[in-house]
């Protein structure tokens, strides 16, 4: 043990020295608390209630909120929940709520000690094809076609049309690094971010949301910009408001880079500004737990790094996310979700206890599935909601499940009763393994906790 602690010390000294310490890597969580929850697409009425009435009760650290800038409104189809994805303007109003809403919320949820985590949009605007006008959530003007966004206000000057190489202007080919970082992700206009003026208007939104109060980032398709164009970035960064964090905190990040091997572009590229979502995490569990390819749950021994994952103290980790839940983005067919509720639990159980990196609850909502060709058509469908668009609020049972189709993960007992054995077992060594060489497992953490596994038939 002394000579890695050692070793860590020395190199937190150096980058203390170069001023590029532990923040970005640390949750800012309040000390014992170890888990985050996605709350995707809530209202941010909803997760002020939530954080009093739940999360701070049973010990959850924070809260990942759906993008809370202005987006397009998109009809055709009929405001999926990806609309978010396309920013309009960095007004704080959306489907979630509007600002007064917003400050309301960071402001509930930090007194109670649960720190908001926003997801932050920053790689590119709307779709190309989005057209012209305000449909979009402040009813702000813009036009796609001209790449005018007065609201910013951006101009075509501001977007990466000249340094993309591609015959169509998207991203074709993801071995060619430069066009994964200068092309249009599925026709997203892309931000030029290695222009001084961009990279300050979306520090000026991210320290905008920062003297509100929130403790960090998910960065949105940072694969999709260049590490030093993110770092850029996060220099103009201001400390978190000091109303809830000591002084000199800087706000956490974790970076969406997807990465399963076979493609250039690595994980470790993004460490210098934070951390990584670690994708192999959930699509190799799934798969132990599903039993596919011979897999089995003694095989966990080694969880982790031994798995070729990114370090620990650089993985933000999760079974499922909003977009693999629902066959988007990456992790393929292994991935649990709340569809196969009782291996679910057992996913997030195993995360849960074992030590390895920071870990991130789903909490979603039910939606028809429909497969044709195992695609799922419905895969767009957003959130719960009206006939005139607005979103539901999340309803509590009296068993305590919600109610109005929103799913609750968060709430399942198994996954709640984790969330609290892992802030109880804080900082405890993974120890006395045991497998019966196929599907039953059992480990310690420390003197703290012990749990056991049967994912065999009997
Ligand atoms: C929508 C429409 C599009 C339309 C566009 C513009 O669906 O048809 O062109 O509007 O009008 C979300 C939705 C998108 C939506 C978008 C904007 O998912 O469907 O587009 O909002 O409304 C890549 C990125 C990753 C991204 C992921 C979805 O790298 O950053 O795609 N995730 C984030 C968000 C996500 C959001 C955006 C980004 C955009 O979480 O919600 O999109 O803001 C490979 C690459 C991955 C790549 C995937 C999917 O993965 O490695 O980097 O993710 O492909 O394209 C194996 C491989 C694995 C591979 C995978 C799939 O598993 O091992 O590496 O196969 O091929």
């Amino acid at each position: 043990m002394q000579p890695i602690t050692e070793h860590r010390m020395g190199i937190c000294f150096l980058l203390l020295i170069v001023g590029f310490c532990w923040a970005q890597y640390n949750p800012n969580a309040l000390s014992g608390r170890t888990s985050i929850v996605h709350l995707f697409e809530w209202r941010w009425a909803d997760i002020a209630l939530e954080c009093e009435r739940y999360l701070a009760p049973n010990g959850f650290g924070g809260v990942q909120i759906s993008p809370p800038n202005e987006n397009v409104i998109i009809t055709d189809p009929w405001q999926p929940w990806w609309e978010r994805y396309q920013p309009v303007s960095y007004k704080l109003c959306t489907r979630s709520g509007n600002e007064t809403e917003f400050r309301d919320m960071v402001t509930r949820c930090n007194d109670v000690g649960v720190h908001v985590y926003v997801d932050a949009v920053i790689n590119h605007m709307c779709g190309a094809n989005a057209g012209a006008g305000n449909h979009a959530t402040c009813r702000s003007y813009f036009n796609a076609k001209t790449e005018d966004f007065p609201a910013v206000p951006y101009s075509a000057l501001d977007f990466n049309d000249a340094k993309c190489k591609s015959r169509s202007g998207n991203i074709e080919n993801y071995q060619d690094v430069s066009q994964v970082r200068n092309c249009r992700l599925v026709s997203l206009l892309d931000l030029a971010l290695e222009k001084d003026y961009v990279r300050s208007k979306v520090a000026e939104y991210l320290n905008y949301l920062i003297d509100i109060g929130v403790a960090g980032f998910r960065i949105d398709a940072a694969k999709h910009m260049w590490p030093e164009d993110v770092k850029a970035i996060l220099e103009k960064l201001k400390d978190l408001n000091t109303k809830w964090f000591s002084a000199g905190t800087k706000p956490v990040i974790y970076q969406e880079v997807i990465d399963l091997g076979g493609e250039p572009i690595t994980g470790s590229e993004y460490f210098g500004n934070g951390r990584v979502t670690e994708f192999k995490y959930g699509a190799k569990l799934g798969t132990v737990i599903r039993k596919w390819n011979g897999e089995k749950l003694s095989y966990l021994k080694n969880w982790g790094e031994g798995w070729g994952f990114v370090p620990s103290d650089r993985a933000l980790v999760f079974v499922d996310n909003h977009d693999n839940q629902r066959g988007h983005g990456a992790g393929g067919a292994s991935i649990l979700t709340f569809w196969d509720a009782r291996l679910y639990k057992m996913a997030v159980g195993f995360m849960l206890a074992h030590p390895y990196g920071f870990t991130r609850v789903m909490s979603s909502y039910r939606w028809p599935r429909s497969f044709v060709n195992g695609q799922d058509v419905n895969d767009w469908i957003g959130p719960p909601s009206y006939s005139d668009g607005t979103t539901k609020p999340v309803t509590i049972n009296a068993d305590t499940t919600c109610g109005n189709d929103w799913v609750c993960e968060h709430r399942w007992h198994e996954i709640r009763n984790m969330v609290v054995f892992r802030n109880v077992v804080d900082g405890q060594p993974f120890s006395n393994w045991w497998d019966n060489g196929s599907n039953q497992v059992a480990f310690g953490r420390g003197s703290k906790g012990f749990i056991v596994f049967n994912n065999d038939d009997w």
